[in-house]
């Protein structure tokens, strides 16, 4: 099944009837104030007016959440996991409703937020509705942190807004969350979500705004500050926080690397590429951005890799058929075609993607690509990954580390022995053996180096969301020695 033209106009029906959206705040949405304009960036069409919050709107949120927060701890854990059962639920419930939406706000295909973007919400909020239960078992010494700022990017709106609530929430915490300022509607379809399920008043605060939103509520009175974005905003963060005693996570970008090896088998690898690379326009901050193929098989995984690249249906992002959608803005549009531009000055060759009207990229490849070109070490967050090869399994390692960053990675071989080596040598938070793009609502994820610190999901992120003694567990990642 698929979303329909029903289901669209009903999206429309509610952007018109609802619009123009203020904040979420204390269980109300507030009166507008002063808006800007939030488009689909496939037709440029204007979706809705969104407030630009202003720190006085975030001291109204930090005060409700402050005001929610003992009610909201004090509750039993199953009672506070019988509110994240309702809200998991009530996503199911309107699961065409919000992917419909989320595809019109953000450009990615239909297919995807059907299938992988709005099931994960829901299936994060079951999770965390565990660990609510368990929390007084589990963590008998630990307490809430108290109110967390949550400030989130575009390129999977609901999702990172869920990764972020559902841990706070079963901690015992109450949120400000601001969402991107291009992608904001979602996170106010889900604010009337808060509201019909009867979450507390304050428990859950939604105020919309660009970076100076998102600056103030940095330096509000909150006992956290949860980041997903970009590593220049996430070490602005850091730094205006350094000495203040606020927790900080900040899960920031990545350069991961995708390595095949010899035994690979080629034909899966290819496929995992376009669901590394390819998916939701290669905005993915673990996408295995960077290609490294053993010079034995790399003629023959080329040959195989843009032939699959030439069946991706670039296209209209509510068409069912569509693979590749928009690009989220014109503005990240120019900066991925301005990195491709340096990339090439600097000697490498683009394969396939060309830019197209509008908001549209079609996916593409650097080949021929030293180490030190712009396009092998800045994030293109793009539908753009480069193509390199390795000799040994050592050069592979190697290259593979050669980043700044260290998010995840992709590792691609037919023996275990092999591929469990070359994991374990790789630095990054996540490595996937024979698969990219898989996330789990159990299983942390996070980076090391630029790419950030703290985990999200399984225990690990339930920890980074409580106060108390550092508990020892089986899925922790190990300590990372500072390089
Ligand atoms: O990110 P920003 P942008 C990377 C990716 C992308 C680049 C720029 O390479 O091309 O960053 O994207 C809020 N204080 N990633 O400019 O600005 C902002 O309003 C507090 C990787 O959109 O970091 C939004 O809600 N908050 C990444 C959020 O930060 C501030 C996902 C992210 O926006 C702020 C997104 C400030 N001073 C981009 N300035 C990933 N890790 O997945 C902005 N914000």
């Amino acid at each position: 099944y698929g979303p329909s033209v029903e289901d669209s106009s009903a999206v429309r029906d509610w952007l018109t009837r609802r619009g123009p959206f203020g904040h979420f705040i204390n269980g109300k949405f507030t009166k507008p104030g002063q808006t800007f304009a939030s488009a689909d960036p496939a037709t440029g069409d204007k979706l809705a007016q969104i407030t630009q919050g202003t720190p006085e709107d975030v001291a109204d949120a930090v005060r409700a959440a402050k005001k929610a927060q003992n009610g909201w701890a004090k509750l039993s854990g199953s009672e506070r996991a019988r509110y994240l059962y309702a809200i998991a639920r009530h996503v199911q419930k309107r699961e065409r409703f919000l992917s419909v939406l989320e595809t019109l706000d953000n450009g990615k295909p239909i297919r995807e937020s059907r299938d992988i973007d709005i099931p994960l919400v829901a299936r994060h909020f079951y999770h965390h509705a565990g660990w609510a239960e368990l929390r007084d078992e589990e963590f008998p010494d630990h307490t809430p942190l108290g109110v967390c700022g949550q400030i989130i990017p575009w390129n999977f709106p609901l999702l990172m807004m869920a990764w972020k609530i559902a841990p706070a929430l079963a901690a015992g915490n109450t949120v400000v969350l601001k969402p991107a300022e291009y992608t904001s509607l979602t996170a106010l379809a889900f604010a009337e979500i808060c509201a019909e399920v009867g979450l507390p008043d304050g428990v859950v605060n939604i105020v919309t705004g660009d970076g100076a939103t998102g600056a103030a509520i940095v330096e509000a009175e909150v006992d956290k500050i949860a980041f997903t974005g970009s590593t220049e905003v996430g070490r602005a963060i850091a730094e205006t926080l350094a000495g203040t005693g606020k927790k900080l996570t900040l899960e920031l970008g990545g350069k991961s690397p995708f390595v095949v090896m010899d035994d690979a088998d080629l034909d899966a690898a290819v496929e995992g590429v376009v669901d590394s690379i390819w998916f939701n326009q290669g905005q993915v901050c673990c996408a295995g951005s960077r290609i490294l193929v053993a010079e034995a098989v790399a003629e023959r995984f080329e040959t195989l890799l843009a032939a699959r690249m030439d069946k991706l249906r670039v296209g209209l992002p509510l068409d069912k058929s569509t693979d590749v959608g928009a690009i989220v803005d014109p503005v990240q549009k120019d900066r991925i075609q301005a990195i491709c531009r340096a990339a090439t000055d600097a000697g490498a060759e683009l394969v396939g993607g060309q830019p197209g009207e509008g908001c549209f990229i079609a996916p593409g490849y650097l080949r021929n690509i030293a180490p030190a070109n712009p396009g092998m070490e800045q994030e293109i967050f793009g539908p753009i990954a480069t193509l390199s090869t390795f000799r040994t399994a050592d050069e592979a390692v190697e290259l593979a580390n050669n980043t700044r960053y260290g998010l995840a990675g992709s590792v691609w071989s037919e023996s275990a022995t092999v591929a469990t080596d070359l994991a374990s040598r790789i630095k990054a938070g996540v490595i996937w053996i024979n698969c990219a793009n898989m996330f789990d609502a159990a299983a942390p994820f996070g980076g090391y180096r630029e790419s950030g610190f703290g985990r999200e999901g399984g225990v690990a992120g339930m920890l980074d969301y409580l106060a108390g003694p550092k508990v020892k567990t089986k899925n922790e990642p190990a300590p990372q020695t500072p390089q």
